[in-house]
This record gives C-alpha cells, structure tokens and sequence, in this order.
C-alpha cells in the first residue's frame, strides 16, 4: 500500500477518544428510536463507490487546465491514486476504466489492482472524440453516424471494450455518445435513433451472459440542438429495446436543471431498468462537481429512494455507484475521497428514516410530518458511523488529514513531472 500503516495508526491514535465519545453519543440517541448503531457501522463497511480513473488527473474547461502537483502520468499511476482512496477512506474498492485512455495490457492492470486491493468496475467507451490514426472520424457522430464504415468503427470499439473488461473480471459496459446534432434539419433525428438503436444492438449481443450494459443519457453537449440519447425516456426505450441485460444510468449532472432526478431513480427502479449512477454535483449544468458540494440533499434524496427500494426488491437490487466528477481547484484525491464518504453519508442518512412512520404520514396525508421525517434523518451527523466503519477496516477517521499527513502528493511528484496544460480543456 502507498500510505504507511502506522501514520494511519497513530493518526486514530490521536483522534480515537474524540471519535469513541461521539460514537457513544450517537448511538444513545439512535436507540431511542430504535435503531442499532453498529447495524448502520456494518451497512457503511458494505458500502463502496468505484473511483473514475480519469477522476485522479487534473479536469480542467474548455477554458484551460491548470495542472497539479505530482499529477498521475499514466494508468498505473492513476490505480495508485485510487489505492491511496481505498485505503484511507476503505469506501472505494473498485475503479472504472475509460478506452483508450488506459489502454494497457490488462493483465498488468489486473496485477496492479489485485496489489492495491482494488477490482475493476464498468467499463467506459469512448467514441466522442478521433484517435491518431483513426480511420473515421466521430465528428459528425459515431454509433449513429450516416455512413456505416464509422458505426462498425465506434461497435468494434465498444466490443474491444468487453474483451479488455473480461480479463479484468470487469462485469459492465457503459455507453454514453456525444451524437446528435447542432442545427434543427441537420440530422433526420428517427433516421439517427434508428441507426444508433441498431449499432448498440450488436454491441449487446457481444455482452456475455453475466454483464450488464448501462445506458447513460445527457440532455445536451457536444450536441447542442439535439442529442441521440438526450433524456431518461430515450435511455428507458433503449434498454427496453436491447433486453434484460441493458439498463440505465444516472448521471446526476445530465439533467435540465430543477429536474426531479430522485423520482426518476424511482421510475426506472419501479420497472427493473435502474442500473447504476454516476454521482457528482451542479448548479448550472453539467458542471461535474464534487458529489454533495452545492445539494446535499438532493443526493440524500436520490439515496432515500434508494433505500426504499432495496426494501421492496431485497438483494437483487444492486445498482453500480459511480463518480463522475473533474476537478480544477481541488487535489482530486482529497475531493474523490471527500466525495465517497459523503455518498456514503447519504446512503447511512437515507438509512436512518423511520420508514414505518413515513408511510403513516404518507397513507394520511400527512405533508408536513412526512417531510420532518425525511429532514430529521437528513439533520442526522452520521460522521461517527463513517470513521467508525473506516478505522474497522484499517482506513483512517479523517481521511484528508491523514492524506495530507502522508505528504503523499509531494512524494509522488518526484517521480511525476508536471503535465504540460498546454492544448487543455476537459472532454
Ligand atoms: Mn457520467
């Protein structure tokens, strides 16, 4: 592991009375109404969000990128990286792999994981931008495009992208494309849909039987008149389409903005085409922040739902959790650290409301205790749950101190020359 075993030690070491009072607290006032602490310890330790490797490089905007310090230069670095998330915050088990940005021999990948105690977890595709020496290009489109020889391009891709996740024991495909069009008349948009329905139907029949494939939607960019796979509805018909292994996934920063994203998560739930999320946070659009940053309690309400289905469906209801966030300002570490622990703060919250109750006030018509229901799980500081589960597990009660402590960034920099921002700008 990159961070020393014992400055995570004698970190708790020194926060160990402070967290023990806190806990003990808690639970006091837990049992009051019931509810068993340590059961809400056991439910955080089960919890884990996979880490986007292109989480860990530096974003940047169409503006500019400003490069940081110690930034990874490849791959290997990136699960590093994401070694150094598991182990401190032990929230974060798996990392999601992007082709043909890390596009390694993945049976060195794999040694590199299992090393770092991490798994791989769906695979993303990339046909929004050319490659050097690409024969089509994506410009004007890739699984929908007009003309057939850059669609059998983008499905071949999309193929390559199983056979690596194979080896990886990777057991999902996630397929957002950048289609659509900029003009109103420029595409015959049913022609398009058609096209793009027909590409992925080979990319499904290439999934093995124990995959899943996540649709991912997005109301707008690059496309800024109309694009393929524009809203939930769109990704609703074409999971439905492909078959049962085809789901959805949320992106929570796809949306218009207002747009009730929790009751969508119900939607898809309530039909078995829930697949996954990719959680970060916006206040304008796609803005890629970090999870929890600007709405709380949006996420806290994505996660009640959530909740209240795993109650309904029982353990077959699994989504896969994903970040998808790019950070400009911030260390990506501490921001990927900080935002695992708060989807996982929302996914404990969630789990604290007396969901007896609230269906009483539900079934009477009962608006305003309902909501206080809601808000009185959400006002709940769970923090002592978290460290609880992470110092069980050998992570650290605060994660970003001890990160900070290891002088891990300026460690690494010594073997990782500062990437030029030259050209930059996030995709
Ligand atoms: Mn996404």
């Amino acid at each position: 592991m990159r961070i020393d075993a014992d400055l995570i030690d004698q970190h708790n070491q020194t926060r160990l009375a402070a967290q023990q009072s806190d806990f003990q607290a808690l639970g006091e006032q837990l049992e009051r109404n019931g509810t068993d602490i340590n059961s809400l310890v056991n439910r955080a330790a089960q919890f884990g969000v996979a880490i986007p490797s292109w989480g860990v490089g530096t974003g940047g905007t169409r503006f500019a990128r400003f490069p940081g310090l110690g930034e990874p230069r490849h791959v290997f670095d990136k699960l590093d990286d994401c070694g150094v998330i598991h182990q401190l915050t032990q929230a974060a088990p798996t990392v999601s792999l992007h082709i043909p940005w890390d596009d390694e021999d993945p049976t060195a990948l794999k040694e590199q994981a299992s090393s770092l105690q991490l798994g791989f977890d769906a695979m993303n595709s990339n046909t929004f931008q050319d490659q050097t020496g690409q024969p089509h290009s994506y410009k004007f489109g890739s699984l929908s495009h007009t003309e057939q020889a850059t669609r059998e391009q983008a499905i071949e891709h999309n193929i390559r992208c199983i056979e690596i996740g194979k080896t990886l024991e990777s057991k999902a495909l996630t397929v957002w494309v950048g289609d659509g069009s900029n003009f109103p008349g420029q595409v015959n948009m049913g022609k398009q849909f058609d096209r793009y329905l027909q590409a992925m139907h080979q990319v499904y029949s290439a999934l093995p039987d124990d995959w899943q494939l996540f649709t991912e939607h997005k109301i707008y960019e690059p496309a800024f008149y109309s694009t393929v796979v524009q809203d939930w509805g769109s990704s609703y018909l074409i999971a439905t389409e492909l078959g049962p292994k085809a789901s959805c996934l949320v992106d929570l920063g796809h949306h218009a903005p207002n747009v009730n994203i929790e009751m969508i998560v119900s939607r898809l739930a309530r039909f078995g085409k829930l697949g996954g999320f990719h959680f970060n946070d916006s206040k304008y659009g796609d803005d890629d922040l970090d999870s929890a940053s600007i709405d709380p309690f949006r996420l806290f309400l994505v996660f009640n739902e959530l909740v209240d289905i795993e109650l309904q469906q029982g353990e077959k209801f699994r989504p896969a959790y994903m970040l998808d966030q790019s950070h400009n300002v911030t260390d990506p570490i501490e921001s990927l650290m900080n935002s695992a622990i708060e989807v996982q703060r929302a996914f404990i919250q969630a789990s604290l409301v007396d969901r007896e109750a609230l269906a009483e006030y539900q079934e009477s018509n009962d608006a305003l205790m309902a909501s206080q229901i809601i808000k009185q799980a959400f006002r709940t500081n769970v923090d002592s749950i978290l460290q609880r589960a992470r110092m069980q597990a050998g992570g650290a009660i605060d994660p970003i101190a001890a990160f900070r402590e290891s002088n891990y960034r300026n460690l690494v920099a010594k073997e990782r020359p500062e990437v030029s921002g030259a050209g930059g700008g996030i995709v």
